[in-house]
Protein backbone atom coordinates (compact mmCIF):
# COMPACT_ATOMS: atom_id res chain seq x y z
CA UNK A 1 0.00 0.00 0.00
CA UNK A 2 1.26 3.34 -0.77
CA UNK A 3 0.07 5.79 1.74
CA UNK A 4 1.15 9.05 -0.81
CA UNK A 5 -2.57 7.50 -2.57
CA UNK A 6 -4.29 8.13 0.65
CA UNK A 7 -3.90 11.58 1.51
CA UNK A 8 -2.04 14.01 0.56
CA UNK A 9 -2.01 15.51 3.82
CA UNK A 10 1.55 15.11 5.69
CA UNK A 11 0.22 14.58 9.13
CA UNK A 12 -2.46 12.06 8.49
CA UNK A 13 0.34 10.16 5.77
CA UNK A 14 2.51 10.01 9.37
CA UNK A 15 -0.76 8.93 11.31
CA UNK A 16 -1.58 6.26 8.60
CA UNK A 17 2.31 5.27 9.12
CA UNK A 18 1.84 5.07 12.96
CA UNK A 19 -1.23 2.80 12.88
CA UNK A 20 0.42 0.28 10.24
CA UNK A 21 2.98 -0.30 12.55
CA UNK A 22 0.24 -1.06 14.89
CA UNK A 23 -1.49 -3.31 13.15
CA UNK A 24 -4.21 -1.77 11.46
CA UNK A 25 -3.83 -2.41 8.24
CA UNK A 26 -7.51 -3.38 7.81
CA UNK A 27 -8.11 0.68 8.18
CA UNK A 28 -6.73 0.95 5.09
CA UNK A 29 -7.28 -2.32 3.01
CA UNK A 30 -9.30 -2.19 -0.31
CA UNK A 31 -9.19 1.73 0.07
CA UNK A 32 -11.07 2.94 -3.60
CA UNK A 33 -9.18 4.48 -6.13
CA UNK A 34 -8.64 8.48 -5.60
CA UNK A 35 -11.98 9.85 -7.30
CA UNK A 36 -14.56 7.96 -5.68
CA UNK A 37 -15.72 7.88 -2.02
CA UNK A 38 -13.16 11.01 -1.37
CA UNK A 39 -15.58 12.40 1.39
CA UNK A 40 -15.85 9.58 3.40
CA UNK A 41 -12.41 9.08 3.34
CA UNK A 42 -11.69 12.40 3.95
CA UNK A 43 -14.12 12.23 6.89
CA UNK A 44 -13.02 9.21 8.62
CA UNK A 45 -8.85 10.40 8.19
CA UNK A 46 -10.52 13.48 10.22
CA UNK A 47 -11.86 11.16 13.06
CA UNK A 48 -8.72 9.27 13.10
CA UNK A 49 -6.63 12.53 13.83
CA UNK A 50 -9.37 13.93 16.09
CA UNK A 51 -9.57 10.81 18.45
CA UNK A 52 -5.26 11.06 18.08
CA UNK A 53 -5.25 14.25 19.29
CA UNK A 54 -7.71 14.02 22.32
CA UNK A 55 -5.96 10.22 23.64
CA UNK A 56 -2.72 11.13 25.82
CA UNK A 57 -0.50 8.74 23.74
CA UNK A 58 -2.44 8.96 20.67
CA UNK A 59 -4.22 6.21 18.82
CA UNK A 60 -1.41 4.09 18.78
CA UNK A 61 -1.01 4.26 22.72
CA UNK A 62 -4.79 3.43 23.24
CA UNK A 63 -4.51 0.26 20.79
CA UNK A 64 -1.19 -0.71 23.37
CA UNK A 65 -3.21 -0.18 26.45
CA UNK A 66 -5.88 -2.26 25.06
CA UNK A 67 -3.55 -4.91 23.93
CA UNK A 68 -2.32 -5.65 27.25
CA UNK A 69 -5.36 -4.87 29.42
CA UNK A 70 -7.31 -7.34 27.45
CA UNK A 71 -4.33 -10.09 27.97
CA UNK A 72 -5.04 -9.55 31.39
CA UNK A 73 -8.75 -10.21 30.87
CA UNK A 74 -7.89 -12.82 28.94
CA UNK A 75 -5.97 -14.63 31.80
CA UNK A 76 -8.72 -13.46 33.84
CA UNK A 77 -6.36 -12.06 36.29
CA UNK A 78 -8.70 -10.54 39.55
CA UNK A 79 -7.53 -7.06 39.98
CA UNK A 80 -8.49 -7.42 44.05
CA UNK A 81 -6.62 -10.70 44.07
CA UNK A 82 -4.90 -11.34 47.70
CA UNK A 83 -6.55 -8.27 48.83
CA UNK A 84 -8.95 -8.24 51.93
CA UNK A 85 -11.43 -5.56 52.40
CA UNK A 86 -11.35 -4.01 55.12
CA UNK A 87 -13.44 -0.60 56.79
CA UNK A 88 -12.35 2.68 55.47
CA UNK A 89 -10.77 5.72 57.06
CA UNK A 90 -14.44 7.25 57.52
CA UNK A 91 -15.71 10.37 59.55
CA UNK A 92 -19.20 9.96 59.99
CA UNK A 93 -21.26 13.00 60.34
CA UNK A 94 -24.69 11.30 59.67
CA UNK A 95 -26.20 13.13 62.65
CA UNK A 96 -26.64 17.43 62.89
CA UNK A 97 -24.47 17.87 66.05
CA UNK A 98 -21.45 19.65 66.86
CA UNK A 99 -18.98 17.85 64.96
CA UNK A 100 -21.34 18.34 61.85
CA UNK A 101 -21.22 22.35 62.82
CA UNK A 102 -17.09 21.91 63.15
CA UNK A 103 -16.41 20.37 59.88
CA UNK A 104 -19.91 23.21 57.86
CA UNK A 105 -17.41 25.97 59.93
CA UNK A 106 -14.21 24.72 58.23
CA UNK A 107 -15.25 23.97 54.81
CA UNK A 108 -17.48 27.69 54.50
CA UNK A 109 -14.07 28.91 55.67
CA UNK A 110 -12.77 27.21 52.40
CA UNK A 111 -14.71 28.39 49.59
CA UNK A 112 -12.48 30.33 48.18
CA UNK A 113 -9.68 27.32 47.77
CA UNK A 114 -12.85 25.14 46.42
CA UNK A 115 -13.31 24.36 42.68
CA UNK A 116 -16.96 22.65 41.47
CA UNK A 117 -16.06 19.99 38.76
CA UNK A 118 -19.36 18.92 37.23
CA UNK A 119 -19.38 15.47 34.72
CA UNK A 120 -22.17 16.06 32.61
CA UNK A 121 -21.47 13.93 29.54
CA UNK A 122 -23.53 10.38 30.12
CA UNK A 123 -26.50 10.34 27.61
CA UNK A 124 -28.73 9.03 30.98
CA UNK A 125 -29.78 6.21 29.11
CA UNK A 126 -31.73 4.77 32.48
CA UNK A 127 -34.02 7.90 32.38
CA UNK A 128 -34.62 8.50 28.58
CA UNK A 129 -35.26 11.79 28.48
CA UNK A 130 -35.25 13.54 25.27
CA UNK A 131 -32.39 16.17 26.37
CA UNK A 132 -29.47 16.64 28.92
CA UNK A 133 -30.31 15.81 32.49
CA UNK A 134 -29.26 19.20 33.69
CA UNK A 135 -32.23 20.90 32.14
CA UNK A 136 -34.46 19.15 34.20
CA UNK A 137 -36.33 20.84 36.68
CA UNK A 138 -35.23 19.65 40.00
CA UNK A 139 -38.32 20.49 41.79
CA UNK A 140 -41.62 21.62 39.66
CA UNK A 141 -43.25 24.55 42.43
CA UNK A 142 -40.29 27.12 40.53
CA UNK A 143 -39.18 24.76 38.34
CA UNK A 144 -35.54 25.54 38.71
CA UNK A 145 -33.38 23.48 36.56
CA UNK A 146 -30.67 21.57 38.23
CA UNK A 147 -27.92 23.81 36.54
CA UNK A 148 -30.14 26.58 37.50
CA UNK A 149 -29.63 25.46 40.94
CA UNK A 150 -26.51 24.43 40.99
CA UNK A 151 -24.83 27.98 40.01
CA UNK A 152 -27.00 29.39 42.48
CA UNK A 153 -24.92 27.23 44.99
CA UNK A 154 -21.34 28.28 43.04
CA UNK A 155 -22.58 31.98 43.60
CA UNK A 156 -24.29 31.47 47.20
CA UNK A 157 -20.53 30.39 47.95
CA UNK A 158 -18.73 33.10 46.50
CA UNK A 159 -21.56 35.26 48.38
CA UNK A 160 -19.98 34.29 51.64
CA UNK A 161 -15.82 34.89 50.72
CA UNK A 162 -14.01 37.39 52.56
CA UNK A 163 -12.77 38.76 49.51
CA UNK A 164 -15.80 37.16 46.45
CA UNK A 165 -14.38 35.71 44.07
CA UNK A 166 -16.23 33.54 41.24
CA UNK A 167 -15.98 29.77 41.51
CA UNK A 168 -14.19 27.90 38.60
CA UNK A 169 -16.63 25.58 37.65
CA UNK A 170 -15.46 23.00 35.14
CA UNK A 171 -18.36 21.11 33.43
CA UNK A 172 -17.55 18.22 31.48
CA UNK A 173 -19.79 17.22 28.13
CA UNK A 174 -19.87 14.63 25.28
CA UNK A 175 -20.50 14.82 21.91
CA UNK A 176 -24.19 14.08 23.63
CA UNK A 177 -24.71 16.63 26.00
CA UNK A 178 -22.16 19.57 24.63
CA UNK A 179 -24.52 21.61 22.42
CA UNK A 180 -27.24 21.51 24.89
CA UNK A 181 -25.12 22.27 28.03
CA UNK A 182 -23.58 25.21 25.84
CA UNK A 183 -27.19 26.48 24.69
CA UNK A 184 -28.23 26.40 28.49
CA UNK A 185 -26.07 28.72 29.98
CA UNK A 186 -26.43 31.07 26.85
CA UNK A 187 -30.00 30.72 26.82
CA UNK A 188 -29.66 31.60 30.70
CA UNK A 189 -27.12 34.47 30.61
CA UNK A 190 -25.35 31.68 32.34
CA UNK A 191 -27.21 31.96 34.90
CA UNK A 192 -25.63 34.85 36.30
CA UNK A 193 -22.51 33.30 36.65
CA UNK A 194 -19.46 34.38 35.01
CA UNK A 195 -17.94 33.61 31.53
CA UNK A 196 -14.44 33.41 32.72
CA UNK A 197 -15.25 31.11 35.21
CA UNK A 198 -17.19 28.55 33.34
CA UNK A 199 -14.47 25.82 31.73
CA UNK A 200 -16.31 23.12 29.61
CA UNK A 201 -14.23 20.45 28.67
CA UNK A 202 -15.49 17.68 26.07
CA UNK A 203 -14.68 13.98 26.14
CA UNK A 204 -14.58 12.16 23.14
CA UNK A 205 -15.83 8.81 21.80
CA UNK A 206 -13.23 6.25 21.98
CA UNK A 207 -12.70 3.53 19.43
CA UNK A 208 -14.24 0.10 19.69
CA UNK A 209 -11.89 -2.96 19.83
CA UNK A 210 -12.63 -5.78 17.26
CA UNK A 211 -10.11 -8.48 18.90
CA UNK A 212 -7.61 -9.41 21.71
CA UNK A 213 -5.46 -7.87 19.21
CA UNK A 214 -6.31 -4.50 19.76
CA UNK A 215 -7.66 -3.69 16.21
CA UNK A 216 -9.63 -1.30 15.52
CA UNK A 217 -13.28 -2.07 15.01
CA UNK A 218 -15.33 0.01 11.96
CA UNK A 219 -19.08 0.09 11.22
CA UNK A 220 -18.83 0.53 7.49
CA UNK A 221 -15.49 0.88 5.14
CA UNK A 222 -14.55 4.28 6.27
CA UNK A 223 -15.75 4.51 9.65
CA UNK A 224 -14.70 3.66 13.38
CA UNK A 225 -17.14 2.45 15.58
CA UNK A 226 -17.16 4.79 18.48
CA UNK A 227 -17.90 4.47 22.21
CA UNK A 228 -17.74 6.12 25.53
CA UNK A 229 -15.43 6.28 27.38
CA UNK A 230 -16.35 6.92 30.93
CA UNK A 231 -16.45 9.75 33.82
CA UNK A 232 -13.15 8.63 34.09
CA UNK A 233 -12.60 10.80 31.23
CA UNK A 234 -12.36 14.43 33.92
CA UNK A 235 -9.01 13.40 35.18
CA UNK A 236 -7.51 13.24 31.16
CA UNK A 237 -9.21 16.70 30.44
CA UNK A 238 -7.93 18.17 32.78
CA UNK A 239 -4.98 17.31 32.67
CA UNK A 240 -4.87 18.11 28.89
CA UNK A 241 -6.40 21.22 29.40
CA UNK A 242 -3.81 22.29 31.95
CA UNK A 243 -6.91 23.67 33.70
CA UNK A 244 -5.54 21.70 37.31
CA UNK A 245 -2.52 23.05 37.40
CA UNK A 246 -3.72 26.17 36.37
CA UNK A 247 -6.08 26.18 39.32
CA UNK A 248 -3.31 25.15 41.76
CA UNK A 249 -1.47 28.33 40.55
CA UNK A 250 -4.23 30.38 41.21
CA UNK A 251 -4.71 29.24 44.63
CA UNK A 252 -7.22 26.39 44.43
CA UNK A 253 -7.05 23.45 47.01
CA UNK A 254 -9.45 21.47 46.25
CA UNK A 255 -11.54 20.03 43.48
CA UNK A 256 -15.71 19.02 44.45
CA UNK A 257 -16.96 16.51 41.68
CA UNK A 258 -20.35 16.42 41.34
CA UNK A 259 -22.65 14.26 39.21
CA UNK A 260 -25.37 15.56 36.73
CA UNK A 261 -28.32 15.07 38.82
CA UNK A 262 -28.17 15.39 42.75
CA UNK A 263 -29.71 18.50 43.94
CA UNK A 264 -28.73 17.36 47.65
CA UNK A 265 -24.80 17.42 47.16
CA UNK A 266 -24.66 21.54 47.91
CA UNK A 267 -26.04 20.34 51.28
CA UNK A 268 -23.50 18.08 52.52
CA UNK A 269 -20.47 20.40 50.54
CA UNK A 270 -19.30 23.08 53.23
CA UNK A 271 -19.05 19.92 55.82
CA UNK A 272 -17.48 17.22 53.57
CA UNK A 273 -14.05 20.03 52.16
CA UNK A 274 -14.44 20.79 56.33
CA UNK A 275 -13.37 16.93 56.67
CA UNK A 276 -11.13 17.07 53.43
CA UNK A 277 -9.20 20.15 55.06
CA UNK A 278 -8.77 18.88 58.85
CA UNK A 279 -8.12 15.29 58.05
CA UNK A 280 -5.95 16.23 55.34
CA UNK A 281 -7.64 13.62 52.89
CA UNK A 282 -6.12 14.04 48.84
CA UNK A 283 -9.40 11.94 47.96
CA UNK A 284 -12.39 12.13 50.27
CA UNK A 285 -15.53 10.10 48.96
CA UNK A 286 -18.84 11.33 49.89
CA UNK A 287 -20.72 8.24 51.03
CA UNK A 288 -23.95 6.80 52.42
CA UNK A 289 -25.05 3.53 54.07
CA UNK A 290 -25.47 1.29 51.31
CA UNK A 291 -28.78 -0.76 50.61
CA UNK A 292 -27.04 -3.91 49.55
CA UNK A 293 -27.62 -4.57 45.81
CA UNK A 294 -28.16 -1.39 44.40
CA UNK A 295 -26.06 0.36 42.10
CA UNK A 296 -23.51 2.02 43.70
CA UNK A 297 -20.36 1.41 44.34
CA UNK A 298 -18.84 -0.20 47.95
CA UNK A 299 -16.14 2.00 49.35
CA UNK A 300 -13.46 -0.18 51.02
CA UNK A 301 -9.85 -0.01 52.44
CA UNK A 302 -8.17 -3.10 50.19
CA UNK A 303 -5.29 -4.52 52.40
CA UNK A 304 -2.65 -6.63 51.09
CA UNK A 305 0.40 -7.11 53.44
CA UNK A 306 1.62 -3.46 53.88
CA UNK A 307 -0.07 -2.43 50.17
CA UNK A 308 -3.56 -0.44 51.84
CA UNK A 309 -5.56 1.10 48.91
CA UNK A 310 -9.22 2.83 49.82
CA UNK A 311 -11.55 1.89 46.53
CA UNK A 312 -14.65 2.02 45.34
CA UNK A 313 -15.76 -1.68 44.10
CA UNK A 314 -18.05 -1.06 41.48
CA UNK A 315 -21.67 -2.34 41.96
CA UNK A 316 -20.94 -5.68 39.82
CA UNK A 317 -18.15 -6.47 41.42
CA UNK A 318 -18.67 -6.20 45.09
CA UNK A 319 -20.39 -9.27 45.97
CA UNK A 320 -18.00 -11.64 44.01
CA UNK A 321 -14.95 -9.65 46.37
CA UNK A 322 -17.13 -10.10 49.27
CA UNK A 323 -17.92 -14.03 48.58
CA UNK A 324 -14.14 -14.33 47.99
CA UNK A 325 -12.92 -13.08 51.14
CA UNK A 326 -14.71 -11.58 54.32
CA UNK A 327 -19.00 -12.51 53.64
CA UNK A 328 -19.45 -16.00 52.04
CA UNK A 329 -23.05 -15.18 52.08
CA UNK A 330 -21.82 -12.07 49.35
CA UNK A 331 -23.24 -8.56 49.85
CA UNK A 332 -26.34 -9.27 52.54
CA UNK A 333 -27.86 -6.55 54.99
CA UNK A 334 -26.25 -6.41 58.23
CA UNK A 335 -28.72 -5.76 61.67
CA UNK A 336 -29.61 -2.65 60.19
CA UNK A 337 -30.67 -3.72 56.58
CA UNK A 338 -27.00 -1.72 55.62
CA UNK A 339 -24.61 -3.51 52.85
CA UNK A 340 -21.29 -4.15 54.97
CA UNK A 341 -19.26 -1.09 53.33
CA UNK A 342 -20.62 2.64 52.96
CA UNK A 343 -22.16 3.28 49.11
CA UNK A 344 -20.42 5.56 46.98
CA UNK A 345 -22.38 8.38 45.82
CA UNK A 346 -19.55 9.61 43.47
CA UNK A 347 -18.86 13.01 45.32
CA UNK A 348 -15.19 13.70 45.06
CA UNK A 349 -13.29 15.94 46.85
CA UNK A 350 -9.77 16.27 45.49
CA UNK A 351 -7.06 17.66 46.38
CA UNK A 352 -5.26 19.54 43.87
CA UNK A 353 -1.24 19.18 45.25
CA UNK A 354 -1.09 15.62 45.22
CA UNK A 355 -3.80 15.45 42.00
CA UNK A 356 -1.40 17.34 39.40
CA UNK A 357 1.48 15.25 40.41
CA UNK A 358 -0.39 11.79 39.58
CA UNK A 359 -1.93 13.79 36.26
CA UNK A 360 1.79 14.74 35.35
CA UNK A 361 2.74 11.10 36.27
CA UNK A 362 -0.35 9.74 34.33
CA UNK A 363 -1.32 12.21 31.80
CA UNK A 364 -4.66 11.76 33.26
CA UNK A 365 -5.19 8.17 32.33
CA UNK A 366 -6.63 7.07 35.29
CA UNK A 367 -7.24 3.21 35.86
CA UNK A 368 -8.44 2.08 32.92
CA UNK A 369 -10.30 -1.12 32.43
CA UNK A 370 -11.88 -3.35 29.53
CA UNK A 371 -15.30 -5.97 30.15
CA UNK A 372 -15.10 -7.61 26.60
CA UNK A 373 -18.05 -9.93 26.76
CA UNK A 374 -16.42 -13.27 24.75
CA UNK A 375 -18.42 -15.34 22.12
CA UNK A 376 -17.09 -18.81 23.76
CA UNK A 377 -14.97 -20.30 26.54
CA UNK A 378 -11.21 -19.89 24.60
CA UNK A 379 -11.70 -15.97 24.43
CA UNK A 380 -10.19 -15.38 21.12
CA UNK A 381 -13.34 -13.60 19.91
CA UNK A 382 -15.50 -11.04 21.18
CA UNK A 383 -19.71 -10.89 21.20
CA UNK A 384 -19.48 -7.18 19.76
CA UNK A 385 -16.61 -5.01 19.97
CA UNK A 386 -15.75 -3.47 23.28
CA UNK A 387 -13.67 -0.67 24.20
CA UNK A 388 -11.72 1.09 27.32
CA UNK A 389 -13.50 2.68 30.07
CA UNK A 390 -12.40 4.47 32.80
CA UNK A 391 -14.15 5.27 36.08
CA UNK A 392 -12.90 9.16 38.07
CA UNK A 393 -13.67 7.41 41.07
CA UNK A 394 -10.94 5.26 40.64
CA UNK A 395 -8.24 7.83 41.09
CA UNK A 396 -6.88 6.69 44.48
CA UNK A 397 -5.91 2.98 42.34
CA UNK A 398 -2.74 5.47 41.39
CA UNK A 399 -1.99 6.67 45.06
CA UNK A 400 1.35 6.19 46.28
CA UNK A 401 2.25 5.51 50.56
CA UNK A 402 1.46 8.40 52.06
CA UNK A 403 -1.43 9.73 49.79
CA UNK A 404 -4.35 9.59 52.43
CA UNK A 405 -7.79 8.44 50.85
CA UNK A 406 -11.22 8.73 53.39
CA UNK A 407 -14.51 8.56 53.32
CA UNK A 408 -17.56 11.02 54.78
CA UNK A 409 -20.36 9.11 55.34
CA UNK A 410 -23.60 11.36 55.53
CA UNK A 411 -27.58 11.10 55.49
CA UNK A 412 -28.71 9.43 52.45
CA UNK A 413 -31.15 11.95 51.61
CA UNK A 414 -29.07 14.76 53.01
CA UNK A 415 -26.37 14.73 50.52
CA UNK A 416 -27.73 12.03 47.80
CA UNK A 417 -30.86 11.84 45.75
CA UNK A 418 -30.19 10.70 41.74
CA UNK A 419 -32.83 11.24 39.21
CA UNK A 420 -31.46 8.15 37.04
CA UNK A 421 -34.24 6.24 36.33
CA UNK A 422 -37.69 5.98 34.60
CA UNK A 423 -41.27 6.07 36.13
CA UNK A 424 -41.54 2.85 35.58
CA UNK A 425 -38.38 1.06 36.01
CA UNK A 426 -38.16 3.66 39.27
CA UNK A 427 -41.79 1.81 40.66
CA UNK A 428 -40.21 -1.56 39.83
CA UNK A 429 -36.93 -0.22 42.00
CA UNK A 430 -39.22 0.35 44.61
CA UNK A 431 -41.76 -2.34 44.33
CA UNK A 432 -38.28 -4.78 44.84
CA UNK A 433 -36.66 -2.72 48.21
CA UNK A 434 -34.24 -0.43 46.38
CA UNK A 435 -33.80 2.76 45.85
CA UNK A 436 -36.08 4.85 43.02
CA UNK A 437 -33.70 7.25 42.00
CA UNK A 438 -36.88 8.72 40.04
CA UNK A 439 -37.50 12.57 39.15
CA UNK A 440 -40.42 12.03 41.80
CA UNK A 441 -37.88 11.14 44.70
CA UNK A 442 -35.44 13.28 43.63
CA UNK A 443 -38.08 16.37 43.87
CA UNK A 444 -39.30 14.91 47.20
CA UNK A 445 -36.09 14.82 48.76
CA UNK A 446 -35.44 17.89 48.07
CA UNK A 447 -37.97 19.52 50.17
CA UNK A 448 -37.12 16.87 52.71
CA UNK A 449 -33.85 18.57 53.00
CA UNK A 450 -35.03 21.78 52.90
CA UNK A 451 -37.32 20.35 56.24
CA UNK A 452 -34.24 19.40 58.04
CA UNK A 453 -32.82 22.48 58.05
CA UNK A 454 -36.13 24.10 59.30
CA UNK A 455 -36.16 21.59 62.11
CA UNK A 456 -32.46 21.94 62.69
CA UNK A 457 -32.91 25.70 63.36
CA UNK A 458 -36.33 24.66 66.11
CA UNK A 459 -39.32 25.35 63.58
CA UNK A 460 -41.84 22.91 64.89
CA UNK A 461 -42.23 20.76 60.90
CA UNK A 462 -45.11 18.83 60.67
CA UNK A 463 -44.58 15.82 57.43
CA UNK A 464 -46.83 14.42 55.92
CA UNK A 465 -47.16 10.67 55.18
CA UNK A 466 -45.40 9.30 52.07
CA UNK A 467 -47.62 8.31 49.65
CA UNK A 468 -46.92 6.78 45.93
CA UNK A 469 -47.73 8.73 42.86
CA UNK A 470 -47.78 6.21 40.20
CA UNK A 471 -46.02 3.39 42.52
CA UNK A 472 -43.42 5.48 43.65
CA UNK A 473 -42.99 6.97 47.26
CA UNK A 474 -43.58 10.98 47.30
CA UNK A 475 -43.91 12.87 50.34
CA UNK A 476 -45.83 15.73 49.51
CA UNK A 477 -44.94 18.45 52.20
CA UNK A 478 -44.11 20.52 53.79
CA UNK A 479 -41.96 21.88 50.56
CA UNK A 480 -39.51 24.21 51.55
CA UNK A 481 -37.01 25.51 49.57
CA UNK A 482 -34.56 27.77 51.52
CA UNK A 483 -32.13 28.47 48.19
CA UNK A 484 -28.58 29.04 48.24
CA UNK A 485 -28.50 32.50 48.31
CA UNK A 486 -30.40 32.24 51.68
CA UNK A 487 -28.02 29.91 53.41
CA UNK A 488 -25.16 27.43 52.57
CA UNK A 489 -24.42 25.93 56.63
CA UNK A 490 -27.11 24.82 59.54
CA UNK A 491 -25.29 27.80 61.06
CA UNK A 492 -26.68 30.17 59.05
CA UNK A 493 -30.50 29.04 58.54
CA UNK A 494 -30.61 28.41 62.73
CA UNK A 495 -29.29 32.27 62.58
CA UNK A 496 -31.75 33.68 60.23
CA UNK A 497 -35.17 31.37 61.19
CA UNK A 498 -36.67 30.98 65.06
CA UNK A 499 -39.46 29.36 66.40
CA UNK A 500 -42.78 28.80 64.01
CA UNK A 501 -43.98 26.09 62.67
CA UNK A 502 -45.48 24.26 58.98
CA UNK A 503 -48.19 22.54 58.25
CA UNK A 504 -47.78 19.21 56.24
CA UNK A 505 -49.29 20.66 52.92
CA UNK A 506 -47.63 23.69 53.33
CA UNK A 507 -44.76 25.76 50.95
CA UNK A 508 -42.09 28.06 52.21
CA UNK A 509 -39.41 29.75 49.78
CA UNK A 510 -36.76 31.82 50.85
CA UNK A 511 -34.46 33.47 48.21
CA UNK A 512 -32.14 36.28 49.09
CA UNK A 513 -29.33 36.52 51.78
CA UNK A 514 -31.29 39.33 54.11
CA UNK A 515 -34.28 37.31 55.00
CA UNK A 516 -35.24 36.88 59.29
CA UNK A 517 -38.34 34.63 60.03
CA UNK A 518 -39.61 34.95 63.64
CA UNK A 519 -42.21 32.66 64.75
CA UNK A 520 -43.81 32.33 61.51
CA UNK A 521 -46.65 29.87 60.94
CA UNK A 522 -47.66 28.33 58.24
CA UNK A 523 -50.92 26.42 58.51
CA UNK A 524 -52.84 24.06 56.04
CA UNK A 525 -51.52 24.09 52.57
CA UNK A 526 -50.74 27.69 53.03
CA UNK A 527 -47.60 29.38 51.32
CA UNK A 528 -45.05 32.11 51.48
CA UNK A 529 -42.45 33.09 48.91
CA UNK A 530 -39.83 36.09 49.57
CA UNK A 531 -37.48 36.72 46.81
CA UNK A 532 -35.09 39.79 48.41
CA UNK A 533 -32.22 40.94 46.12
CA UNK A 534 -28.94 41.86 47.64
CA UNK A 535 -29.33 44.67 50.24
CA UNK A 536 -32.87 44.08 50.98
CA UNK A 537 -33.48 43.52 54.47
CA UNK A 538 -36.71 41.38 54.89
CA UNK A 539 -37.94 40.70 58.84
CA UNK A 540 -41.12 38.25 59.20
CA UNK A 541 -42.23 38.18 62.55
CA UNK A 542 -45.10 36.61 64.53
CA UNK A 543 -47.01 35.84 61.47
CA UNK A 544 -49.38 33.31 60.71
CA UNK A 545 -49.98 32.46 56.68
CA UNK A 546 -53.30 31.13 55.45
CA UNK A 547 -53.62 31.18 51.93
CA UNK A 548 -54.52 28.99 48.61
CA UNK A 549 -50.72 27.88 48.40
CA UNK A 550 -49.94 25.27 46.19
CA UNK A 551 -51.55 22.58 45.23
CA UNK A 552 -49.93 18.83 43.86
CA UNK A 553 -52.12 17.39 40.83
CA UNK A 554 -51.53 14.04 40.45
CA UNK A 555 -51.25 13.78 36.44
CA UNK A 556 -54.56 11.54 34.89
CA UNK A 557 -53.75 8.82 32.77
CA UNK A 558 -54.27 10.27 29.77
CA UNK A 559 -51.81 13.62 30.96
CA UNK A 560 -49.49 11.24 31.71
CA UNK A 561 -49.42 9.57 28.21
CA UNK A 562 -49.97 12.63 26.47
CA UNK A 563 -46.86 13.99 23.66
CA UNK A 564 -48.52 17.34 25.18
CA UNK A 565 -47.48 17.05 28.92
CA UNK A 566 -44.07 18.22 29.82
CA UNK A 567 -41.40 15.29 29.38
CA UNK A 568 -40.06 16.54 32.62
CA UNK A 569 -43.49 16.19 34.20
CA UNK A 570 -44.62 12.94 32.69
CA UNK A 571 -41.38 11.50 34.46
CA UNK A 572 -42.77 12.21 38.05
CA UNK A 573 -46.36 11.81 37.49
CA UNK A 574 -47.43 15.26 38.79
CA UNK A 575 -47.23 18.91 38.79
CA UNK A 576 -47.74 21.60 41.20
CA UNK A 577 -50.40 24.50 40.90
CA UNK A 578 -50.21 27.97 42.58
CA UNK A 579 -53.96 28.79 43.95
CA UNK A 580 -52.83 31.62 45.84
CA UNK A 581 -49.47 31.23 47.67
CA UNK A 582 -48.08 35.01 48.91
CA UNK A 583 -45.62 35.75 46.74
CA UNK A 584 -43.31 38.84 47.88
CA UNK A 585 -40.73 39.83 45.93
CA UNK A 586 -38.18 42.98 46.55
CA UNK A 587 -36.00 44.19 44.05
CA UNK A 588 -34.31 47.41 45.80
CA UNK A 589 -32.43 47.40 48.56
CA UNK A 590 -33.90 48.82 51.94
CA UNK A 591 -35.84 47.11 54.95
CA UNK A 592 -38.99 45.80 54.67
CA UNK A 593 -41.61 44.05 57.16
CA UNK A 594 -44.42 41.64 56.21
N1 LIG B 1 -20.78 10.64 32.86
C1 LIG B 1 -19.96 11.37 32.04
O1 LIG B 1 -19.79 12.58 32.24
N2 LIG B 1 -19.37 10.73 31.00
C2 LIG B 1 -19.53 9.40 30.76
O2 LIG B 1 -18.92 8.89 29.80
C3 LIG B 1 -20.36 8.66 31.61
C4 LIG B 1 -20.99 9.31 32.65
P1 LIG B 1 -23.93 7.32 35.52
P2 LIG B 1 -23.56 5.04 37.24
O3 LIG B 1 -23.88 7.73 42.39
O4 LIG B 1 -25.53 6.64 41.62
C5 LIG B 1 -21.86 5.95 39.10
O5 LIG B 1 -24.09 6.65 34.24
O6 LIG B 1 -23.38 3.83 36.40
C6 LIG B 1 -21.40 11.32 34.01
C7 LIG B 1 -20.75 5.38 39.97
O7 LIG B 1 -19.84 4.68 39.11
O8 LIG B 1 -25.16 7.85 36.18
O9 LIG B 1 -24.90 5.26 37.84
C8 LIG B 1 -22.90 11.34 33.97
O10 LIG B 1 -23.38 12.44 33.22
C9 LIG B 1 -21.33 4.47 41.08
O11 LIG B 1 -20.28 4.01 41.92
O12 LIG B 1 -23.09 6.38 36.52
O13 LIG B 1 -22.47 4.88 38.42
C10 LIG B 1 -23.24 11.41 35.46
O14 LIG B 1 -23.19 12.74 35.91
C11 LIG B 1 -22.37 5.23 41.90
O15 LIG B 1 -21.70 6.20 42.67
C12 LIG B 1 -22.10 10.64 36.11
O16 LIG B 1 -21.04 10.62 35.19
C13 LIG B 1 -23.42 5.86 41.00
O17 LIG B 1 -22.82 6.65 39.93
C14 LIG B 1 -22.47 9.22 36.51
O18 LIG B 1 -22.91 8.50 35.37
C15 LIG B 1 -24.34 6.80 41.74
Amino acid sequence: MNIQDLTGNKNEQALIAELLDAGQEHLFANWDAPGTNDEPKTAFLKSLTRINESYPGGLTGYISNARKLLADAKEDRNPFEGFIPHQPDKVDLTQFNDVYDHYEALGRNHFDKTAIVLVAGGLGERLGYNGIKLDIPVEVTESTSYLAHYAACLKAMEARMKKPKPVPFIIMTSEDTNAKTLAALKNNNRFGLKEEQIHILKQELVPAIADNDGRLALEEKYKLILKPHGHGDIHMLLYSSGLAEKLEKQGIEHLFVIQDTNGQVFNALPAAIGVSVEKGFDFNSLAVNRIPGEAVGGLAKLVNGKTELTLNIEYNQLDPLLRATVSPEGDVPDAQGFSMFPGNINVLIIRLNSYVKILKRTRGIIAEFVNPKYSDKTKTAFKSPTRLETMMQDLPKLFEPGEKAGVTIFNRRWCFSANKNNIKDAAAKHAAGGPPESGATAESDFYLAGRMKLAAAGVKVEAAKEELIRAIPFTRGPRVLLRPAFAMTLDEVRSKISGGSIADEATLVLDGRDIRLENVELSGRSALVIKACDGAKVTVKNLKIENGGFELVKLTDEEQNSSATPEYLRLRGYRIENCGAQIAVFNKPGEYRL
